[in-house]
């Protein structure tokens, strides 16, 4: 039988040998950003999304946890599956603990569907602010998801980019609740770590203390490249040395919407001790963090 969907013909697929990182995770780190894409066949992609994947099935997301060294994901409902949470919840539920899942909610949902994701595993909801991968909504869109996931102890995940930090700053400072943003806020690279634009995600975060960061994908951010993705680095070690327990990493498997190059995986776990310096930020950074928003209930 045909499979249901066909990939983007400029899809990437995933780097199909990742690398064995020299560095080795301590016990109970934590993978933080990731996704899975169907399989379509099993799991519809949405009608409404912007992108069409190559699958990339739990299956996959566990191969390449045991293979870097790392004990645990926090699956994040990728756009391309819309507010169908099936997916994400089938591979947190099938790690057995070992995963814990951000979904998409949309205004009107049951909050019966809210305590079943909570019992599967979910402990958040993304908003998602990158008009390539959705439509943005006005602010107000956002306040009552806020007050539906409260009570349960969630928090929100906010990807945006740089300059959706100014535009929607009355928003983000007012929201009640535990931010996590995700790939340092996306700064431009080419401008100065200790610039205005980069300077007011600090302030963001020094001023808010409900808000955390995640350093992950120097591979979307970088305009050098890799291995080592040079010019993002200062950028997430100011964030790690200034907030060293507000901060989260993750691979962002399997690396959506990547053009020019797919990352090793290998290569990102190796590029931790370099933003990360000391085994005290690695594990506040890998492992203490992410326990305490995703696994202390
Ligand atoms: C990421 C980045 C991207 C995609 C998504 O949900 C998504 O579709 O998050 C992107 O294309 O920048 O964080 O995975």
């Amino acid at each position: 039988m045909a499979a249901a969907f066909t990939p983007d013909v400029d899809w990437m697929g995933v780097h199909p040998s990742p690398t064995t990182p020299a560095f080795t995770p301590p016990p109970g780190s934590v993978d933080a950003h990731c996704h899975v894409f169907g399989p379509g066949d099993e799991f519809p992609y949405a009608p409404e999304r912007k992108y069409t994947p190559i699958d990339a099935g739990k299956e996959k997301l566990f191969a390449l946890r045991d293979h870097l060294g790392l004990d645990r994901n926090v699956v994040v409902q990728a756009t391309c599956h819309g507010a169908d949470n099936r997916a994400m919840v089938d591979a947190v539920v099938s790690a057995e603990g070992r995963a814990r899942g951000v979904a998409t909610i949309r205004p009107g949902i049951d909050p019966g569907e809210l305590r079943d994701m909570h019992q599967a595993g979910v402990r958040g909801i993304r908003f998602n602010f990158v008009s390539r991968l959705v439509d943005p909504k006005p602010d107000d869109y956002y306040r009552p998801l806020v007050e539906l996931v409260a009570d349960l102890g969630w928090h929100v995940v906010l990807y945006f980019e740089a300059a959706d930090l100014a535009a929607r700053w009355e928003l983000f400072t007012s929201l009640p609740i535990t931010l996590v943003v995700d790939h340092l806020g996306v700064p431009d690279v080419t401008k100065p770590v200790d610039g205005p634009d980069f300077n007011l995600f600090v302030r963001f975060m020094a001023e808010n203390e409900n808000v955390y960061s995640k350093v992950s994908c120097p591979e979307r951010l970088s305009k050098v490249g890799p291995p080592l993705y040079d010019d993002v680095r200062p950028f997430a070690r100011r964030v790690i040395e200034t907030f060293p327990d507000r901060v989260l990493w993750g691979t962002d498997w399997p690396h959506p919407n990547m053009k020019q190059h797919m990352p090793d995986d290998g290569s990102l776990v190796d590029l931790i001790p370099l933003i990360a310096t000391t085994p005290n930020l690695q594990r506040r950074l890998l492992v203490d963090n992410p326990t305490r928003l995703y696994w202390e209930d």
